[in-house]
């Protein structure tokens, strides 16, 4: 009899997520990501990259990308990931991300590409004078998971459809080549608290590196004065708190205002509702800025003592580029195999 590969996939269970060195975190970052980082490297095998290859889909001052990979890294740390449980590296340093990224160019649809909403957001008017790697980052996306063959991906919920189609490559690939289970179907890890934060301007539009205002954001690197300075400025209706959820559901900033206390309290909405229904944001604004206060100011405060010592940094993410390679090497090997390369 010969050995028939399993049909579904039947590997450990590996968490694997990244950020943007793009600028500076925020606040929609450190909950719907860091946080969740934190708390999985504690439960599963856990790999968390800092994403310079997509950071470069749009321009990027080639004098600051390396201070910025160390801040994202110094942000790891800060909000509690520890390197000799977590893998921190960068992903540029694992080049098996890139060369799976361009067998699995060759294995997406250009019509799975198309129904990308986050490239028609980034994108924006300007598509044609967009960057190639913009629009096919994706894919390499998929790549990043997979070379892990990571089970479990903790991300925002703005990921959610870029996670579908890493699921719908892994899929294919598996089909096309005839190796049922070869690759995981991975899940997102998205639930939770923090896991769509919306700007301070507009509760309409999710809280962004990239929005031209300052204000519609709280970053990780913003002091206590500037912190209470945009929540009292967060843009809010005349009204009091609401009682109920159901009468939340229709303010979308009061809702946002809500969430974030919510989130860095780890209360519910409706445990918050409990305490402010019925309150004006007079009270509830100060409230919510003492606490992100309270919450926020020593992460910033172990970032900048973290960033005094770059070649401490500089050692864990080399540390951590080493063990990824070693993890990412027999699949990439493998692939190579299954595509029919020359070896
Ligand atoms: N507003 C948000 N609420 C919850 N989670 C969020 N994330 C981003 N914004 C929010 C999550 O943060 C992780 C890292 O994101 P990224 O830097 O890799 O890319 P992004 O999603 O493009 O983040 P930004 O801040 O919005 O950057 P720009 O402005 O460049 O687009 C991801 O898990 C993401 O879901």
């Amino acid at each position: 009899m010969t050995d028939q590969p399993p049909a579904s996939y039947a590997g450990p269970q590996r968490v694997l997520s990244g950020v943007q060195p793009s600028g500076a975190l925020h606040l929609g970052n450190y909950l719907g990501a860091l946080v969740k980082f934190a708390r999985l490297q504690h439960e599963q095998d856990t790999l968390i990259f800092v994403a310079d290859l997509h950071a470069i889909t749009v321009w990027q001052d080639p004098a600051l990308l390396a201070t910025q990979t160390r801040e994202i890294t110094a942000a790891y740390l800060a909000a509690g990931l520890d390197p000799a449980k977590a893998t921190i590296f960068p992903q540029s340093a694992v080049t098996a991300h890139a060369e799976l990224g361009w067998i699995f160019q060759c294995v997406a649809r250009l019509g799975w590409l198309d129904r990308m909403t986050q490239f028609k957001e980034k994108s924006g008017k300007h598509k044609e004078r967009s960057s190639v790697g913009l629009y096919t980052y994706p894919v390499l996306q998929a790549a990043d998971v997979l070379v892990y063959r990571a089970t479990h991906v903790p991300v925002g919920e703005d990921q959610k459809q870029h996670l579908e189609l890493t699921r719908d490559i892994a899929a294919k690939f598996n089909h096309d080549f005839n190796r049922p289970g070869f690759f995981p179907l991975p899940e997102g890890l998205i639930e939770g608290p923090g896991a769509r934060i919306m700007s301070l301007r507009d509760g309409s539009a999710k809280m962004s590196k990239s929005d031209p205002s300052d204000n519609s954001r709280i970053n990780l690197t913003d002091d206590a004065d500037m912190i209470a300075q945009k929540i009292r400025k967060a843009k809010t209706d005349p009204e009091p708190l609401p009682e109920s959820l159901e009468d939340l559901k229709t303010r979308p900033e009061a809702d946002n205002l809500v969430g974030i206390y919510g989130a860095l309290a780890e209360m519910t909405k409706a445990q918050v509702l409990a305490e402010f229904g019925g309150k004006g944001f007079g009270t509830f604004k100060p409230a919510l800025a003492d606490l992100a206060v309270a919450k926020l100011a020593p992460i910033s405060d172990r970032m900048r003592r973290l960033m005094a010592d770059p070649a401490e940094i500089d050692r864990v993410l080399a540390a951590g580029a080493e063990k990824a390679r070693e993890v990412a090497a027999p699949t990439l090997d493998e692939v190579k195999k299954i595509v029919g390369f020359w070896r």
